[in-house]
């Protein structure tokens, strides 16, 4: 219900602003160098839609940006996800996948809006979100020790947290958002205690790490997309941390006792064998971290990335 064949919009963003660590900005160009545009074409035959820019919304980007309910760079981030937002809209709209490639996690504010709103557009249906990570990034203002915007994403998406019209983040439109019932984690590890309290209060869908180690990461995917149900449009967030530090060293908050990079490409290809993937984001790349780990680490997102896009093994 969802083919549009082989079209794909591809947008690279250099975007940092969600938390503190320079470098992640540098992800989208470092994985287009290791040659992942020419293998979605050559080797996956998509038709790829990319207007050939890193896009870092310089112009956008306010040099005063005060702290705001207790959140870091909230102009900036918000400015940039409300931009990102209608450049994903736009490619989701006419039928596209959409595939982003960040940027710290921040810039799924930007990208799931666009596609929840299209996929209402379109098909008249509410989109659900796989969310992979070893972080809930569910933490409102309030919550959050950090202040750093990329713990906070999907609290602005479910509507869990919420701001006046003329404030950060008031461009969120209720058809941009999506439902806590239609959320699903998986590889979860480091989740703060007032996120615990949110995922109980609200029978959030949640596989931990935990979960993986229980029953597999076969029966987890069993059970992450029967809790979603067919026909369901899906937007795959994958956040490399969700990988243990072994695969995917490169990035700022890294987290011991994480997924196995087979078992990252696993729920990729679980995922797209469903029918119903409309976009990917791969995010927290950071080159510039571990200098050693950086090569392996942008390999890992090209891999994800790959399996997500339909490529087998046989
Ligand atoms: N990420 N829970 C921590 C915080 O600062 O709110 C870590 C967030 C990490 C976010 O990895 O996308
Ligand atoms: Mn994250
Ligand atoms: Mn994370
Ligand atoms: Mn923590």
């Amino acid at each position: 219900f969802l083919k549009a064949g082989n079209e794909l919009g591809l947008v690279a963003v250099g975007f940092s602003g969600g938390q503190c660590k320079p470098g992640v900005d540098a992800a989208p160009m470092a994985l287009i160098e290791s040659g992942l545009v020419d293998q979605l074409k050559d080797d996956l035959a998509y038709n790829v839609h990319y207007d050939n820019k890193v896009h870092a919304y310089g112009d956008l980007i306010p040099h005063d940006d005060p702290d705001h309910r207790n959140m870091k760079k909230p102009k900036a981030v918000s400015t940039v996800t409300k931009q990102l937002s209608s450049q994903v809209y736009e490619h989701a709209k006419e039928g596209r996948f959409v595939l982003t490639l960040g940027g710290d996690h921040s810039i799924a504010i930007g990208t799931i809006s666009g596609t929840a709103k299209a996929m209402r557009e379109r098909l008249g249906r509410e989109m659900a979100v796989i969310w992979v990570d070893a972080h809930a990034d569910i933490n409102t203002p309030e919550t959050s020790d950090s202040g750093n915007i990329h713990g906070m994403p999907v609290a602005f998406l479910t509507g869990l947290a919420s701001e006046k019209a003329d404030a950060p983040f008031g461009w969120i439109q209720d058809n941009q958002r999506i439902s806590l019932k239609k959320l699903v984690y998986i590889g979860l590890r480091d989740v703060d205690r007032g996120e615990k309290q949110i995922l109980r209060e609200h029978g959030i869908k949640a596989f931990s790490m935990h979960d993986v180690d229980r029953h597999g990461i076969g029966k987890v995917m069993d059970m992450a997309l029967g809790w979603i149900g067919s026909d369901t449009p899906i937007h795959l967030s994958f956040d490399i941390d969700a990988l243990d530090p072994m695969w995917a060293p490169s990035t700022g908050t890294a987290v011991r006792g994480g997924l196995t990079l087979r078992e990252g490409d696993f729920i990729a290809e679980c995922v797209h064998e469903t029918g119903s993937l409309v976009a990917l984001d791969l995010v927290e790349v950071n080159p510039s971290l571990e200098e050693k780990g950086a090569a392996d680490t942008v390999r890992a997102g090209v891999s994800i990335v790959r399996c997500a896009l339909g490529d087998t093994l046989l």
